[in-house]
């Protein structure tokens, strides 16, 4: 009997065993016959020892790969000389400069997994970050390794008119058999993460960017002939993303041109590799009529994020993969802050909480809780995450809040003159602020390396004899996986002090620098500090962590008057959301545990939302965010234990409350913000407020149903044409198998619009969903292999909260049984999907059961990837 093949445990990579690389990579020249069936890659590479002493051998990372040959300096190498072991080729004893020349076949049709170079509708892609490129060649595939690269694609013309690759188009030619070949150059040493061809048949909108120095940049956008209209959107975002760059920073691009090629199978959302961005065409493509204003948004921001990458992660990179965040957690702060120019820095800051808020809380409550620079992975692609992303971001911030913006930009000046063509830490990031400023920012690396969200707990005293009001803040961080003790951080808390007439008071305490500011920064940088105010004539009602300075959860111990006060007094468009949020969330959590269903609207939410529903002369979009009410997970985040089911029923009848209530007003908005398409910001908070309008009016009045469905019959932009649908689709229990049809029908030939259709029926709070889903599974247009289509049908899911968590567990094994097929195809997504599992520990015995049930059957499933492997370990660790 042949006993049961255990694959070893896949090895824990750990920051403190980073060792700078014994080899150097010079220049890459690759050569690669492009065929879906069996390409091939011949790289010669030039390759120098770091150190004289050193006679180690070469090890090469190699993945998938068949060798078909290999020389040293032009001759084959003997067999004795080199040996091929899981993932690695060994050089046994190469010279201390040499020329090696490997010639390698892969099948880029077979790669389900979309990482390295794939073959999907018809087109060549690659994807090399992480650690991607060791699927196309042999290499030393590390961020720190920065080579000189050359490629020369080779293909059919005929099918695949359009070769490129990074950098400069230095030659191009035919070849027999209908063949032809393009040659580029890229003058930019890069890690081969950032590597990057693509080969198809694609379309292109050219543009072109002067920059300030004069250099006139070509950019192209390449797509699919048929969506060349759909492509200002992302040309005008990176023409104004490449102005801001310039205006904000001071950095120009720096190569001919700058090319985006879309495709509708990608992991992620986009790629910065080097001059060719490659984007999941969810980020490029909208026409009005199939992209909601929120798409339009997304397109902006991944835009210039990717495009900010050229010098945060690009001309400066990475030494290792722990250092993800600096390329991350800098660049998303960028791309926020350029939204926030570009449109209201208001409502922008209120998304950016909010999406921190859903996800990357959770994830630092969690089994998967990790530090922003982690100390240990076993698969890199598994640290893309919120935490990396989102919560960098706002360690960032708070640096550059702290620092202010002048002193900030001195900061980023000298980190680009310090580190340009390098691949560096985040230790040399904040040594550059440092060094440009003369702050001392030690005490903030440890949000770098703590996980875990603190709680801020405030409490304020006004003595009025003596004029003065004190205010103590303590801070708090729950252990997290790993880390049991937890050290007090410096939490930069932005504050007014309001009188009760509602104007900021002058803020005066014992310190002599104190001029009497209406706003002031308080470093709370130990476990516990007090604040002393002076000559403050009135008891005052605090506002704090104004404009969310800092990513904390703060505990005020405010009463419903004070958060009504600051709702309507608080000029602070953030804490003004914030109070205003609160009001919602204490009704919400007041019906749960009353489980009277929030059927009446206590009197200051009525009285707050009055007062908003009249102001006629507030921004649309802004005051759309003081009418929504919070997300049913951000209610359960602040609850022990998530009551599924009594939070989507006192969230409804709050809704159906707020209908009725002002029944009338939503009626008057809903008429008169009617206007006709337009695409600019007024326009979209418009159509935002009106479609929430429209919501709550469907809540509290069935009849509603036919306006909403002349409204899905009648738009003429996707916004609203999807908000009806979205609507009809979520009515508990109206059959709108009409409406599922008629828009299947209708769009059935745009990928994107037929993703929303998945979503939308996958995210209904409805009793028939999970048999709806099941049934989707079988759906023609399903495709297992698109990840945007597996997410909009599992990922929605997941999210599917009452649905999800069924009582009897059927939503958890039903997700499982769909990530175990994925594994198989696609790690990187299935070890994704896991993550509304992970979060067991915070529901009631019966479901943590149930879901530890589902996580313990799939790891034990055979040949689990490394991806899916870590993710469930870590989730069950956690007893
Ligand atoms: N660096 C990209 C995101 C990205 C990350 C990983 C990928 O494959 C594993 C793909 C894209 C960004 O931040 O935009
Ligand atoms: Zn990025």
């Amino acid at each position: 009997m042949i006993a049961p093949a255990h694959s070893p445990a896949p090895p824990v990579i750990h920051r403190e065993d980073y060792r700078p690389p014994r080899f150097v990579i010079d220049s890459v020249d690759l050569d690669i016959h492009l065929d879906p069936e069996l390409t091939q890659v011949r790289a010669r590479l030039h390759l120098r020892r770091q150190s004289e002493a050193d006679d180690q051998p070469l090890r090469l990372c190699g993945e998938g790969l068949a060798l078909l040959e290999i020389r040293q300096d032009g001759q084959p190498l003997p067999k004795d000389q080199y040996r091929l072991e899981e993932g690695v080729l060994l050089l046994l004893h190469p010279p201390r400069d040499f020329v090696l020349e490997t010639l390698v076949q892969i099948r880029p049709i077979a790669n389900t997994a979309l990482s390295g170079l794939y073959f999907a509708n018809g087109h060549f892609i690659t994807q090399c970050e992480a650690e991607g490129f060791r699927r196309i060649t042999y290499y030393l595939d590390r961020p720190d390794v920065l080579a000189r690269f050359t490629a020369t694609l080779h293909a059919e013309q005929c099918p695949y008119p359009v070769l490129l690759a990074n950098g400069n188009r230095v030659a191009a030619g035919q070849e027999a058999d209908g063949w032809h070949w393009v040659r580029w150059e890229d003058p930019f040493p890069k890690p081969c993460y950032l590597f990057a061809l693509v080969a198809g048949d694609l379309g292109c909108v050219r543009d072109h960017f002067r920059t300030a120095s004069g250099r006139e940049v070509a950019l192209e956008i390449y797509v699919e002939a048929h969506h060349l209209d759909a492509c200002a959107q992302a040309m005008d975002a990176l023409q104004r993303a490449m102005a801001w760059d310039e205006r904000v920073y001071g950095r120009e691009y720096d190569l001919d041109r700058y090319m985006i090629v879309a495709t509708d199978t990608f992991n992620m959302g986009a790629m910065e590799n080097k001059g060719l961005n490659i984007f999941n065409s969810k980020y490029v493509l909208a026409r009005p009529e199939t992209a909601t204003d929120t798409d339009y948004q997304g397109i902006e921001s991944v835009i210039a994020h990717e495009y900010f990458h050229n010098w945060t992660g690009n001309r400066v990179t990475l030494r290792d993969w722990f250092q993800l965040s600096l390329k991350e957690g800098l660049t998303v702060f960028r791309d926020q802050e350029f939204s926030a120019d570009e449109n209201s820095r208001g409502v922008q800051r209120i998304g950016d909480v909010r999406r921190l808020r859903a996800a990357q809380f959770p994830e630092d409550a969690g089994p998967l809780a990790h530090p922003v620079r982690p100390d240990a992975y076993i698969e890199i692609n598994n640290f893309y995450t919120a935490t990396v992303y989102e919560k960098g971001a706002e360690v960032v911030r708070m640096i550059h809040t702290v620092l202010g913006a002048a002193a900030f930009r001195q900061g980023m000046d000298l980190y680009f003159a310090r580190h340009d063509g390098q691949a560096v830490t985040i230790e040399d990031f904040l040594a550059a602020m440092e060094g440009a400023t003369g702050r001392d920012l030690a005490a903030f690396r440890l949000w770098y390396s703590q996980a875990g969200t603190p709680v801020v707990h405030a409490a304020g005293r006004y003595d009025p004899a003596q004029r003065r009001y004190s205010l103590t803040l303590r801070q708090e961080t729950a252990p997290t996986p790993g880390q049991p003790e937890k050290r007090p951080l410096p939490i930069p808390v932005r504050m007014a002090l309001f009188s009760p007439a509602g104007q900021a008071m002058p803020l005066r305490g014992q310190e002599e620098d104190e001029a009497g500011d209406r706003e002031r920064i308080l470093m709370l940088d130990t476990a516990e500090q007090t604040w002393n105010f002076t000559e403050v004539g009135e008891p005052p009602i605090p506002s704090l962590l104004r404009g969310f300075s800092a990513p904390v959860r703060l505990e005020t111990g405010f009463g419903d008057a004070q958060r009504a006060f600051l709702a309507s007094h608080d000029d602070d468009p953030f804490n003004r959301w914030e109070a205003m949020q609160g009001l919602a969330l204490q009704a919400l959590l007041a019906a749960i545990d009353q489980s009277h269903g929030a059927g009446v609207l206590p009197e200051l939410l009525h009285g707050a939302l009055a007062a908003v529903l009249s102001d006629a002369q507030m921004d649309p979009a802004y005051r759309a965010e003081l009418l929504t009410l919070p997300s049913e997970d951000y209610v359960g985040e602040q609850m022990a234990v998530i009551d599924v089911e009594g939070i989507h029923c006192a969230r409804e009848a709050l809704r159906r409350a707020m209908g009725s209530a002002f029944g009338e007003q939503w009626a008057a908005d809903y008429e008169s913000l009617a206007f006709p398409y337009s695409r600019d910001g007024i326009s979209s908070g418009r159509r935002r407020l009106r479609n929430l309008a429209l919501a709550y009016l469907l809540a509290s009045d069935a009849s509603y149903l036919d306006r909403t469905r002349q409204q899905y019959q009648q738009a003429d932009n996707m916004t609203d044409h999807l908000a009806a649908f979205s609507l009809l689709v979520h009515q508990p229990d109206a059959d709108v198998s009409d409406i599922l049809a008629d828009f299947y029908q209708r769009w059935q030939q745009h990928p994107l619009v037929i993703d929303k259709w998945f979503a939308i029926q996958a995210s209904a709070p409805r009793p028939d969903t999970l048999a709806k889903v099941q049934a989707l599974l079988q759906h023609p247009a399903f495709d297992w292999r698109t990840p945007n289509r597996v997410r909009a049908l599992l990922g929605s899911l997941g999210a599917n909260a009452t649905v999800f968590h069924a009582a009897d567990g059927s939503g958890y094994a039903f997700l499982a049984a769909q990530i175990r097929h994925l594994d198989e195809l696609n790690p990187q997504i299935a070890a994704r999907l896991v993550t509304p599992l992970s979060r067991w520990q915070r529901y009631d015995a019966q479901r943590q059961g149930l879901m530890r049930q589902a996580l313990e059957d799939l790891a034990g499933k055979a040949n689990l990837s490394r991806d899916l492997g870590e993710v469930l370990e870590k989730s069950l660790k956690l007893a």
